[in-house]
């Protein structure tokens, strides 16, 4: 691994909600089943390039691979330092975690989902405050993580919409569980407006929980700090900003988050005040089957690949070497 030295340091937040175990609502893993273990899968990809004590690369039920291989791609050309937060895995990884104490994440729909969200909020916001960095990305792994971040931004009040790994979103759905989880929380749209770690363990998630402290912790100290994601990071960014921190946060994503009709992630960025970066990594210029998927509109982001592709972008990499290292590492790991 080459290294650019230029002190940005990677941080993927890697945790589960159950959330994800209804039907139709996530494409972040081949069945539910594996879906449980795909953040534990993305910790490992990022960290050593392969899948090490779980069993498969996540692909979605269509065969998307996870982007966490882009992110690995990139990680292989840049040599950035990467730091895996566990916010809340429901399964054992190989790769080495730090813990804040989140816990797995219960379905939204039930009235206390998130209780380790105080905790893992305090503690990773120290974290963020002492941990070496010239600049922090902060990056999630969660099947489910745009319906809690949906949770979230209403909790606070915000009328955002979130996108989703399936081609197809299923907004419908996603509001209806929101409903359900306001109803359990006994909470109407904005109730926890002042009140962003409510927010955060009544209607979302430990990965949500622990990004927004690790970003708080970051900004107290003077830390650039740009979230590297899609419509879940517009959730972290609203808990920042609701805690009442005006200053500068970045989000970099990928064109098929921002291009996601769906959601209006331009006009969200911009409502919330953060300097937007978007990144397209032209797999529309590639046969190449691990990119076919993307193209047709699955994933989107995820594991930071919108960060991480700001970042090749940033250090003079064409993309076409994106391409080419993403497809390298697809072939070694999923080919035949
Ligand atoms: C993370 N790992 C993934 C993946 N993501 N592996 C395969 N496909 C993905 N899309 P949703 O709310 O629809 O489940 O989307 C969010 C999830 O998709 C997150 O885990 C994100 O990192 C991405």
């Amino acid at each position: 691994m080459e290294h650019t030295g230029d002190g940005s340091r990677f941080v993927l937040v890697a945790g589960t909600t159950e959330t994800a175990q209804r039907d139709g609502i996530s494409a972040a893993g081949a069945d539910p089943e594996l879906m449980v273990e795909t953040p534990a899968a993305d910790a490992e990809l990022l960290a050593y390039g392969r899948p090490v004590r779980t069993e498969h690369v996540p692909v979605s039920p269509s065969g998307c691979p996870t982007p966490a291989l882009v992110t690995r791609a990139v990680r292989e050309l840049l040599g950035f330092e990467a730091t895996v937060v566990d916010g809340g895995l429901a399964k054992p990884t190989a790769a080495p975690t730090v813990t804040v104490g989140a816990g797995v994440g219960r379905d939204i729909a039930e009235q206390d989902p998130v209780p380790t969200a105080h905790g893992a909020f305090e503690a990773a916001r120290q974290f963020g405050r002492a941990l070496p960095a010239d600049e922090l990305w902060l990056a999630e792994s969660i099947p489910g993580g745009t319906t809690t971040a949906l949770g979230v931004l209403r909790a606070l009040g915000e009328d955002a919409m979130v996108s989703s790994s399936l081609p197809a979103n299923p907004t419908e759905q996603k509001r209806a569980v929101v409903e359900a989880a306001l109803e359990a929380s006994s909470l109407a749209p904005g109730d926890a407006a002042a009140e962003p770690k409510r927010a955060v363990r009544r209607m979302g998630d430990p990965v949500l929980a622990t990004l927004a402290g690790l970003a708080a912790g970051a900004v107290e100290t003077d830390t650039p700090v740009t979230l590297a994601g899609g419509t879940q990071q517009l959730a972290v960014a609203a808990l920042v900003r609701h805690g009442g921190y005006e200053g500068r946060l970045g989000l970099a994503t990928t064109a098929y988050v921002a291009d996601d009709e769906t959601a209006d992630l331009r006009a969200s960025a911009e409502s919330l005040s953060l300097d937007l970066t978007v990144t397209d990594p032209g797999f529309d210029e590639s046969d190449h089957v691990a990119m076919e998927r993307f193209v047709a509109g699955e994933a989107k982001e995820g594991v930071g690949m919108g960060g991480a592709l700001a970042l090749a972008d940033r250090a003079g990499i064409a993309m076409a070497e994106v391409r080419e290292r993403f497809a390298a590492v697809y072939d070694d790991l999923l080919d035949g």
